[in-house]
C-alpha cells in the first residue's frame, strides 16, 4: 500500500494549467446558449441590477413575447436606464407566475403500501405515512405550450411527470433524484420512478450529459453521476429489462462523458499511474441562477480594486484566484453537490472571515474527491452487470469485461492513493500537495458503500471499528444529525449542518461492512451504530415535523401552538434536533425530496428498532 504522503507527481499535462486546455473534445455536449438565460450582455445587465432577492427568480421566468422582440426592445433602453425601468421591462416581457410547471396527480398512489407495516412504532408509522403521501404535493409536469410562437423558458423540456425537491428547487434535479427514488420505490410508485428515469435518459441523449437540473442555465455542469444507480435500484425492484435496453446505450454515453472530461492521471511513488476523476468546469461567467452572489464573491461589490488590494494587504486570506479561474471554481463546486464547503478551500478558517473571503480560495479542481471516484466505481460495476445481462443473447463486443476491468482498476487506485492505513479511512487526495487531505466527512465512507476495501480490512477485526471511531462519536455527541464537516464557516455544507444524503451514505457504508464482516461481535456493534445514526436522523426529522404542526389523524394531535401541517427540511442543525440548518446563499428550503427519501429508507431498514421521540418540544 503506497503511503499517500509519499506519492510523487501528477503530470502537468493532465492537469492543464489553462482553463480551456484540458477538455477532451471527443465527447459532444451542448452548453448554455440562450441569449436571455445564459451569460451575455442581456443577463449581465438584468442580474447586476439585482431586481429580485434571489438571482434564480429572474432566470426561472418564461417570456411573454418572442425572444427577438425582447432583445430588440432591451437594446433600445438607454444605457443609464434605472433599476425601476428595468423592473418594468421585466414585468412587461416576462411572466411572473409559475404556469410552466403544473401540479399533476401522482400515478398509482396507494396510501397504504406494504412497507409501512414493517414499522413497529405507531407514531413513526404515521410519520412515514405522511411522508409517503407528501410525494403527491411534489409531483409536477411541464406545460405543453408556451404563451407565444418564439417565446422561451429556461426549462429543459421533458414530456413526463416528475417529483421535485421542493421550495426554491421547483424543477428536476440530478443527484437529489437518486434519494427520492429510494423512497418512491419503497412505496411502489414505480410508474413515476420510470418516468423520471426516462426524462433523464432523454436529456442525456440530447445534451450529452445530465446537467445539475433541467434548466438551460445548468448546462454548464453536471452533479454526482447517480443515473446508473437510479436505473439499478429501479431494475432491482421491477426487473424491467425493456427499460434496461432503453437505458444502457445512454448510460454508456454518460460514462464516456465523465471519463473523457474528468479523468486525471496521478503517478505514485513507485511510478505507477492511476486514472482517477476530479470535478472541473471551464467557465468564465457567474452562474446565471446565482449571478449577483457570484459577482459579489469575485468582484467584491462595494470596493474598487484599490480598496480590494488594501483590504487584502490588511487581511490576507490565502492565495486568491484570478477572476476567470474563480468563476470556474464557483461553478465546479456545485458539480459535486456541495455548494459550498470548506472541504475544497485552501484557507483554514479562523472564524472571522466572510463567506466571500473563504470562497475566493476555492480549489475544487485540485482535489480528487473520494465520493466521485466511489460513485464511478459503483457505476462501472453496475454497467458490467447490465452488459452481462443484455449480452447473453447477442454477439456484440463484450463490454462487460471492459467495465469489470475499469472497476477493478479504480478500486485498486482508490486503495493505493486514498486509503490511510493509520486512521483506517479513505480521504480526498490533494493534487497540489500530492498527498491525502486529512479532512473527515461522511463522504469518506462512500468507498465502503461501493465495496472498496484494502486487502487486509476484514482480516483485522480489532481495527474495523477504528474506521468508524469518528462517526461513533458524532452519533453520540450531536443530537440533530451527523454534521457534514467539523468547520463552522457559515457555508451551507459545513458545521453545524447535517445533510440527509450524506447521513444516508454513512448508514449505507456501515450496513455494507456489517454484511461482510465475519465476526458476530463486530457485526452487532456496526448494526448498533447504524441504528443510532438512523435514530438521531429520525429524531430530527420527526421533531422538525411535529414542531411545524405534524399530526397523525386519529392517533396524534398537533402540538398546541403550531399552524403549519408538518415540514421536512433540506438540511438540519446537528446541534438542535428538529431545527433546520442554515447558512449559504439562500434560506433553508422545505419539502423536501431527499430528506423524505432518506427518512423512508431509514424507517423501512430499521423499522423494528426505531422509536419516536416523545418530547420534541423539550429536546429541540
Ligand atoms: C440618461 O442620459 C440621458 C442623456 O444621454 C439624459 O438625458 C437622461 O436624463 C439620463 N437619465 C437619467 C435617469 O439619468
Ligand atoms: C492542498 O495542498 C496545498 C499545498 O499544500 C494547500 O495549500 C491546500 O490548502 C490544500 N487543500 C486544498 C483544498 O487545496
Ligand atoms: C434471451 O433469450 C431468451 C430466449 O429467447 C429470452 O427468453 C430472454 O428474455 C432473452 N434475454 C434477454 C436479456 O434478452
Ligand atoms: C431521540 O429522542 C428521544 C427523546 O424523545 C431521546 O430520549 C433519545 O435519546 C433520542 N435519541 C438519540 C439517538 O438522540
Ligand atoms: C410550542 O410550545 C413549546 C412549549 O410549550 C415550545 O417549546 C415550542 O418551541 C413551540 N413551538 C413553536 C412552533 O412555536
Ligand atoms: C460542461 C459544459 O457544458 N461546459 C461548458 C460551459 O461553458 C463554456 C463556455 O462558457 C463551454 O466552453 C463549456 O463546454
Amino acid at each position: 500500500m503506497g503511503e499517500p504522503s509519499e506519492v510523487a507527481s501528477v503530470s502537468e499535462d493532465q492537469l492543464g494549467g489553462d482553463a480551456d486546455d484540458d477538455v477532451d473534445d471527443d465527447v459532444e455536449v451542448k452548453s448554455c446558449d440562450s441569449p436571455i438565460y445564459c451569460p451575455g450582455p442581456f443577463l449581465d445587465r438584468i442580474q447586476r441590477a439585482k431586481l429580485f432577492e434571489d438571482s434564480k427568480t429572474f432566470v426561472d421566468r418564461g417570456t411573454k413575447r418572442p425572444i427577438n422582440e425582447i432583445l430588440t426592445a432591451f437594446f433600445k433602453l438607454p444605457r443609464n436606464a434605472t433599476r425601476s425601468v428595468l423592473k418594468k421591462f421585466v414585468a412587461d416581457y416576462f411572466t411572473d407566475n409559475e404556469n410552466d410547471l403544473l401540479k399533476v396527480e401522482l400515478p398509482d398512489f396507494n396510501p397504504n403500501p406494504p412497507f409501512l407495516q414493517q414499522i413497529k412504532d405507531r407514531y413513526l408509522k404515521g410519520f412515514a405515512s405522511f411522508i409517503h403521501g407528501f410525494w403527491k404535493t411534489l409531483t409536477r409536469r411541464m406545460a405543453q405550450d408556451l404563451p407565444c410562437e418564439g417565446c422561451a423558458t429556461s426549462l429543459i423540456r421533458v414530456p413526463r411527470p416528475f417529483i421535485i425537491p421542493g421550495g426554491r428547487f421547483k424543477e428536476i434535479y440530478y443527484w437529489d433524484t437518486y434519494f427520492v427514488l429510494e423512497g418512491l420505490l419503497l412505496g411502489d410508485l414505480n410508474t413515476i420512478s420510470k418516468d423520471m428515469i426516462l426524462n433523464f435518459l432523454d436529456i442525456v441523449d440530447e445534451y450529452g450529459f445530465m446537467p445539475n437540473g433541467a434548466r438551460v442555465y445548468y448546462l454548464n455542469r453536471s452533479q454526482p453521476p447517480l443515473l446508473t444507480q437510479m436505473v439499478k435500484i429501479y431494475m432491482d425492484k421491477t426487473k424491467d429489462v425493456e427499460l434496461l435496453r432503453r437505458a444502457l446505450p445512454t448510460l454508456d454515453k454518460e460514462y464516456n462523458y465523465w471519463r473523457a472530461r474528468h479523468t486525471v492521471v496521478v503517478q505514485d511513488r513507485q511510478g505507477k499511474l492511476h486514472e482517477l476523476m476530479r470535478y472541473n468546469v471551464n467557465n468564465r461567467y457567474p452562474r446565471p441562477e446565482s449571478y449577483h452572489e457570484d459577482i459579489i464573491t469575485v468582484e467584491y461589490s462595494g470596493f474598487n480594486s484599490c480598496m480590494q488590494i488594501l483590504l487584502l494587504v490588511l487581511k490576507p486570506v490565502g492565495p486568491i484566484q484570478p477572476n476567470g479561474v474563480m468563476y470556474s471554481m464557483l461553478t465546479t463546486a456545485p458539480l459535486l453537490g456541495w455548494d459550498y464547503s470548506t472541504r475544497f478551500v485552501t484557507l483554514i478558517p479562523k472564524g472571522d472571515e466572510t463567506p466571500e473571503e473563504i470562497l475566493r480560495t476555492l480549489n475544487t479542481r485540485m482535489i480528487i474527491p473520494v465520493d466521485l471516484n466511489s460513485i464511478m466505481h459503483m457505476n462501472e460495476k453496475i454497467l458490467a452487470d447490465f452488459h452481462r445481462i443484455l449480452e447473453r443473447n447477442t454477439t456484440t463486443p463484450k463490454l462487460h469485461t471492459f467495465y469489470e476491468e475499469a472497476a477493478q482498476k479504480r478500486s485498486r487506485s482508490i486503495v493505493d492513493l486514498l486509503w490511510d492505513d493509520k486512521d483506517r479511512v479513505f480521504y480526498d487526495f490533494n493534487l497540489t500537495s500530492h498527498a491525502i487531505e486529512k479532512t473527515l466527512t461522511p463522504a469518506n465512507y462512500w468507498p465502503f458503500w461501493s465495496g472498496i476495501f484494502p486487502d487486509d480490512f476484514f482480516k483485522r477485526p480489532a481495527d474495523i471499528m477504528k474506521s468508524f471511531d469518528a462517526v461513533e462519536d458524532y452519533a453520540e455527541e450531536y443530537p440533530g444529525g451527523i454534521p457534514i464537516t467539523m468547520t463552522a464557516s457559515t457555508l451551507q455544507w459545513d458545521f453545524p449542518n447535517s445533510w440527509p444524503p450524506l447521513v444516508f451514505v454513512a448508514m449505507k457504508a456501515i450496513t455494507e461492512v456489517e454484511h461482510r464482516v465475519p465476526f458476530k461481535q463486530i457485526r452487532e456493534r456496526l448494526h448498533k451504530l447504524a441504528v443510532a445514526i438512523a435514530q438521531v436522523f429520525i429524531n430530527s426529522t420527526y421533531c422538525g415535523w411535529r414542531l411545524t404542526g405534524g399530526e397523525i389523524p386519529g392517533v396524534l394531535a398537533k402540538l398546541p401552538n403550531t399552524t403549519d401541517s408538518g415540514k421536512l427540511f433540506e438540511k438540519y442543525d446537528a446541534t438542535r434536533p428538529g431545527r433546520p440548518g442554515g447558512g449559504g446563499e439562500y434560506t433553508v428550503q422545505d419539502g423536501f425530496g431527499w430528506t423524505n427519501g432518506v427518512a423512508l429508507w431509514a424507517l423501512n431498514q430499521f423499522g423494528k428498532e426505531l422509536e419516536a421521540p416523545t418530547n420534541c418540544a423539550q429536546i429541540a
